[in-house]
Formats: C-alpha cells, structure tokens, sequence
C-alpha cells in the first residue's frame, strides 16, 4: 500500500485555484475586523469536494453532501455571537438562502398576486397587479430575513466556495494560516465531505477520455491527511472539529477514535448517513493520564458524548444543528479559557 503524499510535497505538485490570493486578502481582512470587535470566528466547511478526471474536465467524481450540516450551523453560529467563514462547495446550500432552495419553498410558491392592490410600473409608468408573501409563508421569512440582515450589518459572515478537492486543500490552508492570529477564540467547523482518492495532475490525461477503448480503470493517489499539519502547523491554539461519516454503524466510534489518536485534535463528531439528521456522537480525549503499568507510554482514553433528537422533536421541525452548536459554544469557552475538552460519558 502506498502511503498518502505530506501535504508539503502536495502543495509543490498541485496548483492553486486562481482566486487564492484575492481570497487570502479577503480572509486576513475578515479577521483583523472581527478581532477588533472582539468576536470569536468559526470556520465552516461544508458539502463536497469534487476529483476531475480529465484535465480540461468532462468527468469527475463527487462527494456526497447538501451542504445542509454546514449552512444549518453556520446560521446558528452566527446566532450564538460567533463570526463565520463560511467555505462551501459551489452550489451548495448556504446559510439563510437554504430556507429557500429549488426544492425547499421554491421562491414562486411564496407568492401571491393581489390582484385588489396596485403598483405602479417604474418603467411604463402604469397600474399592474401587485406582488405579495402568501401569508403563512410570512412569519418564517420575515425571521430569516431579520437575521440575514443582522449578519449584513455587522459583517459577519464571510463566503468562500470551492468544487474540487485542490481548492478545498489550498483554501483551507490558506485560510487556517489567517486564522492562527486568533488563537484559542477560532473553532474549526470541518463538516466538508472531502474525497480521499484524487489524480494527481501529472497522471491525469489532458483531454476527455474516451469511450470504445475498453474499460476504463483508474488508481488514484491518497488526498494528503489534512488535518495533521492543520493542528501541529497551521493553527495551533485553533479549537479543532471534524466529523467522521461512516455506513457500517460498528466502524463509526473507532474511526473516529482513530482520527483522535493521529491527528490530535480536539472533537471528532461522529454521524451515521442514514441517523445523521437525529444522531450523532461527540467524541473526545481525556487528558493523556500516565501508564498504570508503570512504562513511560501514555494511555489513551476517549470519552464519547450522544446526542439524540426525540422523534417528536425531529416531527416538530427542530434541527440537530441547534444543539450541536449550542454545545461547541459550551466545550469552546472552556477550551479559550483552560485550554481543555470536557465531554461528558454516556
Ligand atoms: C459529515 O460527516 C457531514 O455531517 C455530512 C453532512 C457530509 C454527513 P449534509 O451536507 O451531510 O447535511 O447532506 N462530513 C464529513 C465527511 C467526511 O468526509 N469526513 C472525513 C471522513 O469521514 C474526514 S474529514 O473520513
């Protein structure tokens, strides 16, 4: 089995997306606002990375997400105080619009035409009907609409998009390194579903494969693991949360486990695809106790916290989001201030 690349040798070998030092700019300058108003800043990453399979790209393979965990939780940091960079796959959902999508209340069924009422034409000058919010759509939109407009006034939240998984690896890199500046007070929301196999462009062919030449088979390389120079090199006091996605419900709370003990960081959460909406594990480290066998090597030990939505909760329309920001606010004051994780066992 060949070992995936460092990302120092993968950031040789690929180039940037074309936007990355206009996004630099716009991140460092997002930063130094919100420290001077003295926010805290949470980086949210969210839907899926792409892998292009030609050069000049036909064909490529996805990743599965809607981008409904990142925007939700963004809506309820920017709620709970925080500022949020917000780097989301490119036609994903996006905090506050998300309540307005193609297929959630499609924009032309909030409407109504009062035909009793009439507006004048700014352009010809003349009576047409006028244009309404069907009522029972107003109050919802009229609270989306007061908290779009909070996050606009103050500046708070700060879009970036990416499609594939070299633009999801340099802005993420470039963005954790703006964010260093900000020390214990940045949380690492990492909710992107990122590919784990790409190209490389070296063996990527330039034009559009070709169909009647047989099967088509591929070898990808290993996607660098990322989240090791983000805690040990980019940003080091960040407060670090990933998730882990998994099917098969008996590798979920090792895997997680797992990405603990290599990466170090702070919370894995855990979610099964098909419980993602009403479950999910916090998963966390005790703090490294000395060996009871007397040996110098420490002992790991993982705490892992549930967090379930009664069904009458998930009927009435309530989003797991809402709790799970609810309790990174709490786990990340403590981390500002003792520069610990305490997770409750269950
Ligand atoms: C997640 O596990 C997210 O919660 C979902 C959200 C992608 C399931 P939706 O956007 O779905 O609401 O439709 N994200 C992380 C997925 C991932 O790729 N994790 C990697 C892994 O599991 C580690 S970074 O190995």
């Amino acid at each position: 089995m060949t070992q995936p690349l460092s990302s120092d040798t993968y950031f040789e070998h690929e180039r940037p997306p074309a936007t990355i030092q206009s996004d630099r700019e716009k991140v460092a300058d997002f930063v130094s606002r919100q420290r001077q108003a003295g926010r805290k800043v949470v980086l949210v990453t969210s839907g899926g990375t792409t892998v292009p399979l030609e050069r000049n790209m036909v064909r490529f393979l996805d990743n599965f997400s809607a981008g409904t965990r990142g925007a939700t939780s963004a809506e309820y940091f920017l709620e709970a105080g925080y500022a949020v960079i917000f780097l989301h796959r490119q036609f994903s959902l996006q905090p506050f619009s998300r309540h307005y999508s193609h297929s959630t209340n499609p924009f032309l069924e909030l409407l109504t035409v009062e035909t009793d009422q009439l507006d004048i034409d700014s352009n010809a000058g003349t009576p047409v009907p006028k244009i309404a919010i069907v009522p029972e759509a107003r109050p919802k939109l009229l609270s989306v609409l007061a908290a779009y407009r909070e996050c606009h006034a103050k500046g708070t939240l700060l879009t970036l998009n990416f499609v594939t998984v070299n633009d999801y690896l340099w802005l993420l890199r470039t963005v954790s390194v703006e964010m260093a500046a900000l020390g214990r007070r940045a949380i690492f929301y990492l909710a992107a579903a990122v590919s784990d196999f790409f190209l490389p462009t070296q063996k990527m062919v330039e034009h559009k494969i070709q169909s009647g030449e047989g099967n088509l088979q591929l070898e990808m390389d290993q996607v660098p693991k990322i989240l090791k120079p983000l805690v040990s090199q980019w940003t080091r006091e960040g407060f670090i949360v990933s998730f882990k996605l998994e099917t098969d419900p008996a590798l979920l709370i090792p895997k997680a486990r797992g990405a603990l003990e290599r990466y170090g960081h702070q919370v894995v959460i855990a979610n099964d695809l098909h419980r993602r909406k009403f479950e999910v594990a916090f998963v966390s480290r005790l703090p490294t106790a000395p060996s009871s066998t007397g040996s110098s090597a420490p002992s790991v030990q993982f705490v892992e916290e549930w967090l379930t939505l009664p069904t009458e909760d998930v009927d009435a329309g309530k989003e797991i989001e809402v709790d799970i920001v609810a309790r990174l606010v709490t786990l990340h004051e403590a981390w500002i201030e003792k520069g610990t994780v305490a997770i409750n066992q269950t």
